[in-house]
């Protein structure tokens, strides 16, 4: 057997009931195969594989804290300390009831490899709660992030490891994380990235995630002769990465028919409202169907489905496996020319390939979303030289680095006989800087 092979069946056995896991680790390892034959047996020699799908560290912790009718509850924290190979820890937290260690793995180890192709010195790690943040007041998520941080702070500091948010992590989480993690340690650092402005965030770190997914779809459809303007979209979620992938589509002159939530999804022939959107995600919290109260033209559906309304361009940007095989059929039929995944691996396996195989665009999330954590190493070098950059500064820093990501795969796909296909060129290219690094520093 190839060892490749052993290392997927390893993982597979020795990771029992962490489907998304096994997804990561099968497509990424799959994708290096060229890579990893061409030198098996120095590779097996030196447990390469094995070293790169085993996290250096991963911590579970319990988080109790109390409600506002004084009522205990206890919640699981974890963070996983996956590849330090490149630089420090670094990826977001995820607050979401179905979060548990094989989620914070796979996430974790998708890191790896999307924070090696923003070509910025940060290793990958992921971390997060099964604690739920719908309907929780104000005082309650305090408390709960004050006490989360007070088991995590050990393990974290701005040259050792940097969470930021994800999935119910946004910018008043991060603020009272990094509130107590201050007051605990004594130390005004940069040791959480999505801060506020006033207290060392950077400009355009909350827009960066959406920005950055159409940054790169742009480059993608220009590398293929194809113009952006005119083009149709649809966007499934409408958290931080939805809202600001269809502010920047609308901006760039396509125009994006839905959006969703957990619970139901809206279509919008005339193109969202990003204003509306804003207010009813961002401010009110509250549900989509608030949506039909701003734009009475617009539909809304309980459940899921916006994959079935014809377009030219996919962006999902919720969670993951949310794309199916059946969303990828009706997808080819509506004559979609692309999909760049916002959300981390929210298509399947099976609808990837179906994707691939009738020569739709396919951009995986390690790549089209880099966006978020690249802006994020952005924020960590304003603090370390306690200066802050203009929105347009770092607006075309993160422009570049999305078209010179864009360029990257696109030519280790080329490299290795795979033109055009952006999860092999993905893999390979982040894979190839982490190879490098754990070479150089032995087997540690
Ligand atoms: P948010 O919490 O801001 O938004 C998530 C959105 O997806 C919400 O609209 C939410 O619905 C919906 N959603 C979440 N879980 C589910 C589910 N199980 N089924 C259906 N809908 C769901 O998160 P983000 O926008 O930050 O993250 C979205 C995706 O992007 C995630 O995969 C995340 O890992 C990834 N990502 C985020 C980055 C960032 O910088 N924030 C960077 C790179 C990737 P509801 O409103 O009902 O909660
Ligand atoms: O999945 C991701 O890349 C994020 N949630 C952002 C991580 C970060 O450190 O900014």
């Amino acid at each position: 057997m190839s060892y490749v092979d052993e290392v997927i069946e390893q993982v597979t056995a020795q990771n029992p009931g962490e489907p998304e896991f096994h997804q990561a680790v099968r497509e990424v390892l799959d994708s290096i195969r060229p890579v990893i034959d061409a030198n098996e047996a120095k590779f097996r020699k030196d447990a390469l594989l094995e070293r790169l799908v085993n996290p250096e560290r991963q911590i579970k912790f319990r988080v109790p804290w109390i409600d506002d009718n004084g009522n205990a509850h206890v919640n699981t924290g974890y963070r996983v300390q996956f590849n330090s190979a490149i630089g420090p820890y670094k990826g977001g937290l995820r607050l979401h009831p179905s979060v548990n260690i094989g989620i914070i793995k796979f996430l974790g180890f998708e890191q790896i490899f999307k924070n090696s192709l923003t070509g910025l010195p940060i290793g990958g790690g992921k971390g997060g709660s099964d604690f739920d943040p719908k309907g929780k007041s104000d005082r309650e998520i305090m408390n709960f992030c004050q006490s989360f941080m007070l088991e995590l702070y050990k393990y974290i500091g701005a040259d050792t490891d940097v969470p930021a948010g994800d999935i119910g992590t946004g910018g008043r989480e991060i603020g009272y994380m990094f509130g107590m993690y201050k007051r605990i340690r004594g130390l005004f650092e940069g040791t959480l990235t999505g801060k506020g402005l006033s207290y060392g965030g950077s400009l355009a770190r909350t827009e960066a995630t959406g920005y950055g997914l159409l940054y790169m779809t742009q480059e993608l459809l220009k590398d293929h002769g194809i113009d952006i303007k005119g083009k149709t979209a649809v966007v499934s979620g409408a958290g931080n990465v939805a809202i600001y992938a269809i502010e920047k589509a609308h901006q760039l002159g396509a125009k994006v028919l839905t959006c969703s939530d957990s619970t139901g999804w809206v279509y919008d022939p005339d193109g969202i409202d990003v204003a509306a959107l804003k207010q009813i995600k961002e401010i009110d919290r509250a549900r989509l169907t608030e949506y039909k109260n701003y734009r009475p033209n617009s539909e809304y559906h309980e459940g899921r489905g916006v994959w079935q309304i014809k377009a030219d361009i996919a962006l999902p940007c919720a969670t993951q496996n949310e794309l199916d095989i059946e969303d990828a059929k009706q997808l080819v039929a509506n004559g979609a020319i692309a999909v760049c995944e916002g959300a981390n691996m929210p298509t399947t396996e099976a609808a990837t390939k179906y994707l691939q195989d009738n020569k739709v665009f396919f951009v995986p999330g390690k790549a089209a979303n880099a966006g978020g954590v690249a802006t994020s190493a952005l924020e960590m070098s304003q603090n370390s030289e306690r200066l802050s950059w203009s929105f347009e500064e770092v607006d075309s820093k993160l422009n570049q680095i999305m078209v010179n990501l864009y360029h990257n795969i696109a030519k280790a796909a080329d490299k290795y006989g795979y033109k055009d296909n952006f999860v092999v060129g993905a893999n390979i290219a982040g894979f190839e800087k982490v190879l490098d690094a754990m070479n150089a520093q032995g087997i540690v």
